[in-house]
């Protein structure tokens, strides 16, 4: 009750920010993109995590305006980056919930004259599995615009392989919990593995996230992972850092 509580009066537009993570290419290390990370600093009750604020702001119906606020920001600074390196942005449940949720989503790109084919929308098994068939609409709606989607956390949720077949997704993001200590662990080793296959096998990019060790790093590299994202190559970072890890040497 106390953060619920805490959101009714807050001032979102100061008081929400966004982090920037970086993904890189797993190769050489080259960033490819940013996934933007929301943090919330209250007043009120200090800093809280987005796991916990996302779904009391999705029930209190705040989650709009966050997602229009978030969005429009992470664009403003994304159109600040050089053009070959994209945006990757999180949905939550309510976002995908309806026509309605989504179109907005489209238009607030649309508005920004950024291209869509930049962004890369990310969702979660469990906010498509809250209504599996309107959620399968809003991604092909934002396919449709021209932007990509990735499979967020993969591995974590139910029934993984039958989303993969049955959504337009563009990118699988492996989670961190099979990442960990993938150099000592068999069962990780052999799942990431086959991971990799399918994801070859569908013709979509692969992403390990969590990548804390040069260790997990060799072993995802061996296997081909395409990109990764981790504390090890970055924590996340803040919009002037993004912006200034560009800016041509002095
Ligand atoms: O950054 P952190 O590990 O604290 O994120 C916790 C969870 O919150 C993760 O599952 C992440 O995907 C989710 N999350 C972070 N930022 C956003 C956001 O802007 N929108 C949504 N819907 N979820 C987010
Ligand atoms: O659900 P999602 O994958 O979006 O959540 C990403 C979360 O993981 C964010 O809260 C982010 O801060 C966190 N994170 C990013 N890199 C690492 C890492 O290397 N190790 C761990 N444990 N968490 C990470
Ligand atoms: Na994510
Ligand atoms: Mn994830």
């Amino acid at each position: 009750a106390v953060v619920e509580d805490a959101m009714i009066t807050a001032d979102l537009e100061n008081e929400l920010y966004l982090v920037y993570q970086p993904i890189s290419r797993a190769t050489d290390l080259k960033c490819i993109g940013y996934e933007t990370l929301a943090r919330w600093n209250s007043p009120r009750i200090g800093p809280v995590s987005p796991a916990e604020f996302i779904p009391v702001a999705e029930h209190n119906g705040r989650i709009t305006l966050m997602t229009r606020l978030l969005l429009e920001r992470a664009l403003s600074v994304a159109s600040k980056w050089p053009k070959d390196v994209y945006l990757s942005f999180n949905l939550s449940a309510h976002d995908l919930s309806s026509p309605d949720n989504c179109l907005k989503i489209v238009a607030i790109v649309l508005k920004s004259g950024f291209d869509p084919a930049r962004i890369n929308f990310e969702v979660t098994e469990t906010a498509i599995l809250h209504d599996f068939d309107q959620a399968s609409n809003s991604i092909q709606m934002l396919r449709e615009l021209g932007a990509g989607i990735a499979l967020d956390d993969f591995g974590t949720g139910f029934s993984s392989l039958n989303h993969v077949h049955k959504l337009p997704l563009t990118k699988i993001k492996i989670d961190g919990s099979f990442v960990r200590d993938i150099h000592q662990r068999k069962t990780s080793f052999k799942i990431v593995k086959s991971v990799l296959a399918l994801s070859a096998d569908m013709g979509l990019d692969a992403i390990a996230e969590g990548v804390e060790t040069l260790e997990e790093l060799q072993v995802l590299q061996t296997l081909g992972v395409g990109s990764v994202q981790g504390y090890y190559i970055s924590k996340p970072v803040s919009a002037d850092e993004t912006i200034a890890a560009f800016a041509p040497p002095r």
